[in-house]
């Protein structure tokens, strides 16, 4: 298979991307696929541009409800969550979403013709970023629905399946460039946002997470959390040159999953936020909606991830919501963090 090369870059669309991918290997593309993920790239367009009206568009602030995960919701959250809905559910690619902004999932309103695909996402993710303008974004996974769930209504249980049998996987970074970050399982690809004619531009891909790159991001307040393991393993870094490794690492922490798994993907480096070793299941991030997409495109760079012990995309849900630790990024070093 021949990859568009760099030469190309800037100059190939979204589009283009997709029907020559599909036509290069139509089990990874297939059409619907491809329609289905121009209507989330559409979509994630009309998110960056809300985004960026900030105050002038009355986006900013919290909105006074929470969550089914019991957090505050912004109204972007909001607000990009019903774009996505709306711009998905009339398509006839789906049979259902789920979002971390929805206790339960969407079904298709039976108006519209149903897909074989499930879409999940996390319509904002990083949203403590919003209101200080750093970088947000979106995160989607894209499961194929059961083959039992023609003439039927999609369940939850219908989207408890495994990371490693995702289709497609990627995020929106709205941030100096709004960018698009895509995997269909045959390498991860980057878009920039071209904003004055409104087109997805291919920018980088096949992208490989460089090795060797002495780079942490971790929430260090949350070290009382922490495993030996990932203890040994940060203190060890922190002491750098003067410590047994005998080399300097750096910090990097964003607070916006998004910008720190891009950085990764650019530049090398892992990224943590572990399980609370102390409380079984306690952990931050969500699997089906924020650490599936991420491991698929890691792994798809080059990359790894894990809970802290075992692949994340081997992991069996048993909840929409549920919560998984992660370590995740440079081969080595998520082996070294993980036990
Ligand atoms: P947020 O809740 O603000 O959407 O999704 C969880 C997440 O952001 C990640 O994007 C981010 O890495 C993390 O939470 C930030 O956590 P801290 O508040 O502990 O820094």
């Amino acid at each position: 298979m021949t990859n568009p090369q760099p030469a190309a870059h800037g100059a190939i669309t979204l589009s283009r991307f997709l029907i020559e991918q599909q036509r290069r290997d139509a089990e990874s593309c297939p059409a619907e696929l491809r329609l289905l993920i121009e209507t989330v790239a559409r979509a994630c367009k009309t998110i960056g541009h809300a985004i960026s009206k900030g105050a002038l568009g009355d986006v900013l602030g919290a909105l006074g409800s929470e969550n089914v995960q019991g957090e505050v919701q912004k109204k972007l959250d909001v607000i990009a969550n019903e774009l996505l809905l709306d711009a998905n559910e009339w398509g006839g690619h789906l049979a259902g979403m789920a979002s971390e902004e929805m206790e339960t999932i969407h079904r298709i309103p039976n108006r519209y013709p149903k897909g074989e695909y499930l879409l999940l996402f996390d319509p904002i993710d990083g949203s403590s970023n919003i209101d200080v303008d750093l970088s947000v974004g979106t995160i989607f996974s894209v499961l194929r629905a059961p083959e039992d769930c023609a003439g039927r209504d999609v369940t939850e249980a219908d989207f408890l399946q495994p990371g490693r049998d995702q289709v497609a996987a990627g995020y929106a970074i709205y941030g100096p460039q709004t960018l698009l970050v895509l995997t269909v399982g045959d390498g991860v690809y980057e878009f920039t946002l071209d904003r004055e004619v409104g087109s997805w531009r291919l920018t980088d891909g096949p992208m490989r997470i460089p090795a060797g790159t002495r780079e942490f991001a971790i929430n260090m307040a949350r070290r009382r959390q922490w495993s030996p393991t990932i203890t040994r393993y940060i203190e060890e870094r922190i002491a750098g040159s003067e410590g047994p490794l005998g080399i300097d690492y750096n910090m990097r922490w964003t607070a916006s999953m998004v910008a720190d798994i891009h950085r990764i993907l650019k530049r090398g480096g892992v990224f943590l936020y572990p399980a609370d070793h102390r409380e079984a299941g306690k952990a931050r991030l969500r699997l089906l909606y924020e650490a599936n997409p991420m491991a698929m495109l890691v792994e798809q760079a080059g990359g790894t991830a894990t809970d802290g012990r075992d692949r994340i995309l081997d992991i069996p849900p048993h909840g929409l919501h549920q919560r998984v630790g992660v370590v995740i990024g440079d081969v080595q070093e998520v082996a070294i963090a993980s036990s």
